[in-house]
């Protein structure tokens, strides 16, 4: 049995019976009645009378039975004769999100969560960033890579939770075209900054990029500063000159705080060290993000802030590379679950199977602490743009309404296509062919088989024995 019922912010959700985490929530009531429906779920509605919140099926409905069963009866000859007009096609409903249907489908929209942060897929073959965390009403968007044709699909799974038009935060870690492509518009399709009215921009202190990625998105932020938009660079969050302190309020006891380390002023010849890095705290659980931040970038931040805590998630660092995620980071953290944006075994960037994101190496290094590791995307054929889900869209949620024994809330992970841990996916799992030096390509670049001479087959990832 589901229930539904007015939430205060005037939406209308759906929650099983007994439970504190709705299933679903929609903006009226006849979508949610439509929901329903479609699901075959038997629900019955919570009214309201007065101040009094009534259950259909409670004692306090006895109570006021007199005034309650005539409003109930018009409810129900309401509602049933809108259901029924639905059901027939007299009245249209907007296109809601059903899913794939079946009962263990994984939910395409998370609801009922106070906080939650998101790591999308990006729809297209390419690796790339792009993260949406939605703390209360707070709206905020890290990076939007991976390609500028990745604006729709953020676009598209931002405004399921984004109601209002507004990011109220918009964070550039750093100005490679995987993390900032999709920012700006072109002449066919309209980016972030074209789709959404941005109230506080953070982005990096430093780049060496002079692409036209890079230009076209700073042409579209200080047009958004013009409009209004308040803009910190990372490096004005720091020091004499600070203009705002580097840890902004986003209500609730949830607060962004941007992270400390020396490439905010400092140049480097790896555009990635440059990397703006976040830190999330919401009921006693920390988020910590580093965008592509290599080795060095890592030891100043961990330098910088000597007391950095635990995490409870942290985002791997430059897509799971061999050059991230590094012990000196780790051992602060000790995080729980670590989540890769990638297209898994993919040779955008190499040939040679282990480093493919997300590589052995951080996989070795990132065992000893947890092997709750979760990837958006898969590489089925890169030659030919093929690319499926490995995890899908990633959900790390929590509520305040469900909390563990030591008083934090708990957090849970959601995925849209399964909750499978890395090390139990086929493709972990997968035999692949490679060469002496490790290459799944010859020197004309096709990949092996069975059948080539002189390769190896092995998984393609293994877990260290001293792994958890
Ligand atoms: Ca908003
Ligand atoms: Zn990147």
């Amino acid at each position: 049995m589901y229930i539904i019922s007015e939430r205060e912010d005037g939406r209308w959700q759906i929650k099983k019976k007994g439970s504190s985490r709705a299933t679903k929530i929609c903006d009226s009531k006849l979508e949610a009645i439509a929901y329903c429906q479609k699901k075959g779920y038997e629900y019955e509605f919570d009214v309201k009378v007065g101040n009094s919140n009534i259950n259909i099926n409670t004692k306090t409905v006895k109570k006021h039975k007199k005034l309650f069963i005539p409003l109930f009866i018009i409810l129900a000859l309401i509602l049933g004769g809108l259901g029924g007009l639905i059901y027939f096609g007299v009245i249209k409903l907007p296109n809601f999100n059903f899913g794939n249907g079946g009962e263990e489908e994984h939910p395409t929209v998370i609801e009922g969560e106070d906080f939650s942060i998101h790591f999308l897929e990006l729809g297209n073959k390419y690796t790339g960033d792009s993260t949406y965390i939605k703390a209360g009403d707070v709206d905020i968007l890290i990076d939007a890579g991976s390609r500028q044709d990745s604006a729709d699909t953020i676009i598209n799974y931002v405004n399921q939770y984004c109601k209002d038009g507004k990011l109220e935060y918009l964070i550039a870690t750093h100005a490679h075209q995987d993390h900032i492509a999709a920012f700006s518009s072109t002449s066919s399709r309209k980016g972030i900054f074209a789709s959404y009215e941005v109230e506080t921009i953070i982005d990096f202190g430093m780049t060496n990029s002079t692409s036209s990625t890079y230009k076209n998105y700073v042409k579209e932020r200080d047009a958004e500063i013009a409009s209004g938009a308040t803009h910190y660079s990372a490096n004005e969050l720091f020091g004499s000159n600070k203009k705002h302190s580097n840890v902004f309020d986003l209500g609730d006891g949830t607060t962004l705080t941007v992270l400390e380390q020396e490439f905010y002023t400092k140049e480097s010849d790896d555009e990635n060290n440059y990397s703006v890095c976040t830190m999330f705290t919401n009921g006693g659980n920390n988020y910590l993000l580093t965008g592509d931040l290599e080795k060095e970038g890592e030891e100043s931040l961990v330098e910088l802030n000597p007391n950095l805590p635990h995490c409870v998630l942290f985002k791997a660092g430059h897509h799971g590379s061999k050059t991230s995620s590094n012990e000196a980071l780790l051992e602060m953290i000790s995080p729980e679950i670590v989540t890769v944006c990638c297209c898994a075994g993919s040779e955008e960037y190499t040939d040679y199977n282990y480093n493919m994101f997300p590589t052995q190496d951080f996989i070795n290094r990132v065992a000893k602490y947890t092997d709750k590791i979760y990837v958006t995307s898969l590489s089925v054929d890169y030659e030919n743009n093929k690319f499926e889900s490995l995890n899908g869209n990633i959900v790390v949620s929590s509520n305040k309404d469900e909390l563990n024994e030591n008083g934090t809330y708990k957090v849970s992970v959601n995925c849209s296509n399964n909750n499978k841990i890395l090390k139990e996916s086929d493709w972990f799992n997968e035999i692949v062919y490679v060469d002496s030096k490790g290459s799944m390509f010859d020197s004309n670049g096709n990949k092996y088989t069975a059948s080539s001479s002189g390769v190896s087959a092995i998984p393609r990832r293994t877990w260290p024995s001293y792994g958890v």
